[in-house]
């Protein structure tokens, strides 16, 4: 890992469903995004990493693959693939693709295989356990142990063929791989030499820190409340991850040059982050943590709790300090699991465009590769869902079930959802005033959000104020400044509840971020003011520069200086 060209780089998401359609079947595919990398090229970011186009019966729109080396026909093919990664490519752009390794689809010919008889060739290929003992199988209660599922329901699924359970993580639909076994480890870096051959440039590998798990997978403690065991203690971070990370690195990376291995890890400690992106371990090159994302989360799941900024600093603080010397930090506020950021850390009403372009500025100066997901460099926000028969995502319908079942009030469960539902990411990209937003000439999988004729790309583009030509300067400074890539990060005052403040150091050169997360004006209280007296104001998202240090409602300013001694 010696070349790591990704630290100056940006990445863009594409959901491929959601992002255009090239044919009129409501769902985005290959050659709608085709159509559009101009607009990603005009943005000026250096990769692109594409959720799942695999073969899949799309339980979990894709996240549930059938077959690792091909492409689904709702998407394209691979000689469609190939043009598309040729005009990626052309335009200087790279392509990362998403590695579902944790689990494959129960339709992927290994499973079919392995569910056949106990004693076929790729039994073991998945986590097969007979019913507790002393229990009847299939009967309630009976599971091998009282893990729940992330989607609701127990994490194990009875086949009446076999007599036997399977793990499933995820939804029944996603039976678990058993990394244990040196074949399946062996059988996923093939296919992943094989896409690399075919010229993509890396992986963002999904929920990777789960894969390796605690022989004998003991029961979990059942939070209060819920009908299941949390088994997370037992494959998080699991004791062979390190392991086997390392083992891909080795039978995979190795050698090849410039590629972004990213992984995805719920749950991941500053310390274990640390292990996995430090170059000499030959691991991963960076991981995506998630505390920023739980910090307006609660001890109760079905209640809706406000975001503390003081929280949100404290919890980037810790990760910016802790990767300072070794490893690297991923940055994002979005992705397809998400709901919108202007309209969870911000304000998608008055102030959209402004609290857009603060929070991009606030998240793309920190050190560490950013991630943009589809529709955010626009100011997209979150859908207004009715009931529950608005929601498409197998999460939203299983939660829902499954609260709904212990008792909750239905009415709280969707006031969650409503706000942190993952659909909310996932509804078409806005592309111009047309019908559904120019995503689709026939009928959209999920209905464009009603504010696309104020919020697409088509105005964004055409504006120069716009939150689209914002995060285009916010890669442009990351392209010229280095001290937006290597800059020594330290964070201003951490107490304040409405201001962001930090400061980037390379050699004489020190930049000042300050973001207000608020609508009402604040003055921000510096340490040193008179040494900002005559720094130059590289970006400020509103018409006025701050007076006396008091910026306006959902202001951000970033100002540069060179430090004489
Ligand atoms: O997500 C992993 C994951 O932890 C999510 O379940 C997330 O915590 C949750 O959705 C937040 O609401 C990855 C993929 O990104 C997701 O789309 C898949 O559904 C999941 O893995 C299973 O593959």
């Amino acid at each position: 890992m010696t070349d790591a060209w990704w630290k100056s780089a940006v990445v863009y998401q594409i959901y491929p469903r959601s992002f255009a359609d090239s044919d009129g079947d409501g769902m985005g595919d290959l050659r709608g995004i085709i159509q559009h990398l101009d607009h990603l090229a005009g943005l000026g970011v250096d990769v692109l990493w594409l959720s799942p186009i695999y073969p899949s019966p799309q339980d979990d729109n894709g996240y549930d693959i059938s077959d690792y080396q091909d492409v689904d026909p709702l998407f394209g093919s691979l000689e469609i693939f190939d043009e598309l990664l040729a005009a990626v490519h052309e335009r200087g752009m790279k392509l990362v693709m998403d590695l579902v390794v944790n689990h494959s689809s129960d339709e992927h010919p290994w499973f079919v295989e392995s569910r056949g008889s106990v004693s076929a060739a790729k039994r073991d290929w998945y986590w097969w356990e007979p019913a507790r003992e002393g229990m009847e199988p299939g009967t309630p209660g009976a599971e091998p142990n009282n893990w729940g599922s992330v989607f609701g329901g127990p994490a194990w699924e009875f086949d009446p063929g076999t007599g036997e359970y399977y793990l499933h993580l995820f939804s029944r639909k996603q039976p678990d791989l058993n990394w244990e076994n040196p074949a399946v480890r062996s059988a996923v870096h093939e296919m992943m030499r094989w896409w690399l051959d075919r010229g993509v440039d890396g992986f963002r590998m999904d929920v990777i820190n789960f894969i390796s798990k605690v022989p004998g997978l003991p029961d979990g403690p059942v939070p209060a409340g819920s009908a299941y065991g949390d088994g997370s203690a037992s494959f998080l971070n699991g004791p062979r991850i390190h392991e086997f990370l390392h083992e891909m690195y080795e039978q995979v990376v190795k050698g090849r040059e410039a590629l972004l291995t990213v992984g995805e890890m719920p749950g991941v400690t500053v310390e274990q982050a640390k292990l996995y992106t430090d170059p000499d371990r030959e691991e991963v090159d960076m991981v995506f943590q998630f505390d920023h994302v739980w910090a307006d989360r609660g001890p109760d799941p079905w209640a809706l709790q406000r975001l503390k900024l003081t929280d949100l600093k404290a919890i980037f603080g810790r990760w910016q300090a802790g990767l300072a010397d070794l490893g690297w930090n991923s940055l994002y506020w979005n992705n397809h699991d998400q709901p919108r950021v202007v309209s969870r850390y911000g304000d998608d009403g008055e102030f959209r465009v402004e609290s857009a372009k603060m929070l991009g500025a606030v998240l793309h100066l920190h050190r560490g590769t950013p991630y943009i997901y589809q529709g955010e460099e626009i100011g997209m926000t979150n859908y207004p869902f009715g009931g529950i028969g608005d929601f498409r995502d197998i999460e939203a319908l299983g939660q829902y079930a499954q609260a709904v079942e212990e008792g909750r009030d239905p009415e709280d469960v969707l006031t969650v959802l409503r706000a942190r539902g993952r659909d909310n990411a996932r509804t078409p990209m806005q592309w111009d005033t047309s019908p559904h937003a120019g995503f689709t000439t026939g009928t959209p999988w999920l209905p464009a959000n009603p504010r696309y004729p104020e919020i697409n790309a088509a105005l964004a583009t055409k504006d120069p104020d716009s939150v689209y030509h914002w995060y285009r300067r916010l890669i442009e400074l990351r392209h010229t400044e280095p001290a937006v890539v290597e800059g020594d990060f330290t964070m201003l005052l951490p107490h304040d509840e409405q201001l962001y403040a930090f400061t980037r150091r390379l050699g004489p050169t020190e930049l000042l971020v300050i973001g207000n997360f608020s609508g009402t004006p604040a003055r921000a209280e510096l340490p040193d003011p008179a040494a900002w007296s005559s720094a130059e104001l590289v970006l400020n998202n509103t018409a006025q520069p701050p007076a006396d240090w008091v910026l306006g409602p959902w202001q951000a300013v970033v100002y540069r200086r060179e430090v004489t001694a």
